[in-house]
């Protein structure tokens, strides 16, 4: 059974992994626009897996018997400066995200709340990973430089990132498996 206060907590989580959620499909939809082809693809799988991440909450809530909420998400902005501004939104997106998550952990230590921190614990390399992504993006935009050629390069560098990231997924599918074998 969860405390009220966890509860309420993992429920403002599920709003705020919705929220990522739509603002990686609009990105992924400005990006098509564009013809960023490499970046849109980066955002629609960004927006699944917050989806994912989202979705993973519910059922925990409801594993533990509680009451999750499905919340209303804000129309997010459909208009976006650059695709430089946009991987910089996104970084300041996913520290927001992090802070959140230190803060349920810090509140389930407290209440003793055992299950949700070990739960929580897998946000925690999550949320590390993602913000270690975004860095690295940012790095190579800067290394790309302002030059007439850099969208076309930035893109290119995000459709190396999306065949990394599958072939790194694909990897811990087989994985997967094997342990269940
Ligand atoms: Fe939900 O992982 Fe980042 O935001």
């Amino acid at each position: 059974m969860l405390k009220n206060n966890i509860q309420d907590a993992l429920n403002a989580q599920i709003s705020l992994e919705a929220s990522s959620s739509a603002t990686y499909l609009s990105m992924a939809t400005w990006c098509d626009r564009q013809g960023l082809s490499g970046c849109a693809a980066f955002f629609y799988a960004q927006s699944d897996e917050e989806r994912m991440h989202m979705l993973k909450i519910v059922h925990y809530i409801n594993d533990m018997d509680g009451l999750a909420i499905i919340p209303p998400v804000d129309k997010p902005a459909s208009e976006f400066e650059s695709i430089q501004i946009i991987f910089k939104m996104v970084y300041e997106q996913e520290k927001h995200v992090t802070d959140s998550i230190n803060r349920l952990m810090t509140l389930s230590q407290e209440g003793h709340d055992h299950a949700t921190t070990v739960f929580l614990q897998w946000y925690v390399g999550e949320q590390r990973e993602e913000e270690a992504l975004v860095r690295e993006i940012l790095d190579k935009i800067r290394l790309i430089g302002d030059g007439s050629q850099s969208l076309y390069y930035i893109d290119k560098e995000l459709e190396r990132i999306n065949k990394v990231r599958a072939a790194a997924e694909a990897a811990g599918a087989d994985a997967g498996a094997e342990a269940k074998a």
